[in-house]
């Protein structure tokens, strides 16, 4: 595995010289300021580029800007509304950009209206390190009684109905707002905030665009992005939904190792690939990790190793995010799966035969819960972990003592 990092630029709590004193090889970025479905250029490429490839006292930092996270899928391409094909046309020109420029990963996700959803950004757990959780109770609390979307009482069972219900009646009005602005700040890289009336405006919007409707619109896009990619010699690799369900009634539709065989079947390209998020993923029972890596393994472009806790074995569960080696995913068996593609990969010479991973989140701890770093993000919390997954890598990667299969 490479291991990289995210960084979200400038501005964020962790330097180039916090990351390469963490051991990132390869760093993960964006452009956040970028608007979706505007062109990104190669002036702007070029200085993130150069940010990343220095330290603070100007000397050559020796990483660079390897992979995407995340070129954005606009609105509009996923609804096939308003301008979706100057918007495609756009993609394929970032796509031929970043190439331009040596990026030749690119992480992006087909989830309408909500990327990555939690009820609780700051949850602690018993040591006091905190992390993010999401609660079904407290998300229907929203759903049915704050946003009050017309049906949604009958998308949960009577047990989380009843719980939210209670719930509800006991918050006063600004535990209600602060769970409203949890859910609906558009996460990560933004800070942007929907009002609940354009969280209804957007539901109103995909009323009609049922799960087969948005897996189509998924694969005219695809079929539109992946020759210029394969052109490019650029992998695609799409992000799974966060959390693997359905919310709000949206439809969700790379949730599950089915989802992920029915695109990569419809579009079959090298540079139709998938970024394997261990906690997205992980956060359904029906999910087994290693095997979907197995599964996929020439597919997988791009790696997100954390781990989650549910609650509960139901399909659709509350969870938190647990330390890396913790919780649903067997980490250590998900890791051999990875070397021996990695092998497979070496053997037949590929240039990618290392694929880039990066601790996904991370708890904070220690100094973390005094910086406020974007949520999910905290530098001592994500160095922890990719230590972690650093050391179980070199155990199975060692030749005397690692995997022999
Ligand atoms: C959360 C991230 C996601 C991811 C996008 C990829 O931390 O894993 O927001 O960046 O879904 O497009
Ligand atoms: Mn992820």
């Amino acid at each position: 595995m490479r291991q990289t990092w995210r960084w979200f630029g400038p501005h964020d709590l962790a330097s180039v010289d916090d990351m390469v004193q963490a051991g990132v090889e390869g760093v993960v970025s964006a452009l956040h300021h970028v608007p979706n479905g505007v062109v990104w250029t190669p002036e702007e490429i070029a200085k993130r580029q150069n940010e990343i490839a220095h330290f603070k006292s100007g000397a050559p930092s020796g990483i660079a800007w390897e992979v995407i996270e995340s070129l954005p899928v606009s609105e509009d391409i996923k609804k096939q509304k308003n301008d979706w094909r100057a918007h495609i046309e756009n993609y394929k020109t970032s796509i031929r950009n970043v190439s331009a420029a040596g990026l030749k990963v690119i992480c992006y996700n087909f989830m309408p209206v909500l990327d990555w959803t939690r009820t609780d950004l700051r949850w602690q757990v018993p040591s006091g390190a905190t992390c993010m959780r999401f609660d079904i109770n407290d998300f229907a609390v929203f759903d049915i009684h704050i946003l009050a979307r017309e049906g949604a009482r009958a998308d949960y069972g009577d047990a989380i109905a009843e719980e939210a219900a209670r719930r509800f009646a006991d918050m006063d009005e600004p535990t209600r707002a602060a769970l409203g602005r949890t859910i609906t700040t558009a996460l990560p890289g933004s800070t942007e905030t929907m009002t609940l009336d354009r969280v209804r405006e957007h539901l109103a919007e995909y009323g009609e665009i049922s799960p087969d409707q948005l897996r189509q619109h998924f694969i005219d896009f695809l079929e539109e992005v992946v020759p210029v990619a394969e052109e490019e010699g650029v992998r695609l690799c799409c992000h799974p939904d966060d959390p693997p369900f359905s919310l709000l009634g949206l439809p969700r539709i790379m949730s599950t190792a089915e989802d992920y065989a029915r695109i990569l079947e419809a579009v079959d390209s090298p540079s139709n690939g998938m970024t394997l998020c261990s906690g997205s993923l992980g956060a359904r029972p029906d999910n087994d990790l290693p095997a979907i890596m197995k599964r996929f393994g020439p597919k997988v472009h791009f790696l997100h190793l954390r781990n989650v806790t549910r609650d509960t074995a139901d399909p659709v569960s509350s969870f938190f995010e647990d330390e890396h080696l913790e919780g649903g995913t067997d980490m250590v068996a998900l890791i051999a799966e990875i070397v021996r593609e990695e092998r497979r990969r070496k053997a037949e010479g590929r240039a990618d035969h290392q694929i880039p991973m990066r601790p996904d989140h991370g708890q904070d701890i220690l100094d973390d819960l005094q910086r406020r770093s974007q949520p999910g993000y905290p530098t001592i919390g994500r160095l922890k972990g990719l230590a972690e997954l650093r050391g179980v890598m070199h155990a199975l990667e060692h030749p005397a003592y690692g995997l022999r299969d």
